[in-house]
């Protein structure tokens, strides 16, 4: 090969090599809508503040900007703020979990009662809770996985969108779209049962303030929508959302036999 095609050759893969590095800091997942049922049964409180759609995941993205890495899950509905909690929305709670490489934790976020598979190694909590109210539950419910939980020091909500980020530092030095991830929605519970953080009861029937549709007890996973399948919101991903959620077992107590098990989802 001549010396000028060489030269030439070197000169398009250098800019191929600027064109990957330049995208691939981010990473978006969709979610189907119609899917904020859990594991296909659930139903949601029956107060007004929560609003038609409000725990219906439709996309997520992790985004490296700078020396933070920004996270954005956005809901099928446009976000309220019946209680005033000042940051644009109230009745969501959103738990994204990052597995970087290893896979250090198995068990969910207690009050979530699943585990995830293969396992998780960070986790960034949106809530609309200030900073200090959510480390202090977590201090008070999660000791042990504590130094794993990470919270933005601001968390807002917009249009249907809640956004918050950390320092990528806190998470790891790879690049945010080589990680796998799983997205958990649930709702805000100001007042939590003991031990749970910050989350709202599944009950065998919706009240005023409770989802409906589970088991009174601690066995079924309390997640209204997960991402399922391929991450791209595809019909297919409702069906496997459902699956993974239906496979827990029970006591005659209520206590967990099996607690359901969700997948980590990588681009
Ligand atoms: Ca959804
Ligand atoms: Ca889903």
């Amino acid at each position: 090969m001549s010396t000028k095609y060489t030269k030439l050759l070197a000169g398009l893969m250098g800019a191929a090599m600027i064109a990957v590095a330049g995208q691939a800091a981010a990473v978006e997942f969709k979610d189907p809508t119609g899917d904020d049922n859990g594991p296909g049964t659930y139903t949601y409180p029956t107060d007004g503040a929560y609003l038609k759609g409000a725990f219906d995941l439709t996309s997520f993205s992790a985004e490296k900007s700078g020396s933070d890495i920004d996270f954005k899950a956005t809901m099928a509905s446009s976000l309220n703020d019946p209680w005033g909690m000042g940051g644009g929305f109230a009745t969501q709670m959103v738990f994204v979990f990052i597995n970087t490489g290893t896979g250090k934790h198995k068990d969910g976020i207690p009050g979530l009662n699943i585990q995830l598979e293969p396992g998780w190694d960070k986790a960034v909590i949106l809530s609309p809770q200030k900073k200090a109210r959510v480390e202090s539950e977590i201090r008070n419910s999660a000791a042990a996985m504590a130094g794993d939980i990470l919270v933005p020091g601001r968390t807002k909500g917009s249009g249907k969108t809640i956004s918050g980020s950390v320092k990528a530092a806190d998470i790891g030095t790879s690049d945010p779209s080589t990680w796998s991830y799983q997205v958990v929605v649930q709702s805000n519970e100001g007042f939590p049962a003991k031990g749970d953080l910050l989350t709202r009861r599944v009950n065998e029937f919706e009240g005023q303030h409770r989802f409906g549709g589970g088991n009174d007890g601690m066995c079924d996973p309390h997640v209204m929508d997960i991402l399922a399948g391929s991450g791209a919101g595809g019909a297919d991903e409702v069906a496997a959302q459902h699956a993974a959620l239906k496979a827990f077992e029970c006591t005659d107590d209520g206590e967990a036999k099996k607690l359901a098990v969700v997948p980590m989802i990588k681009k």
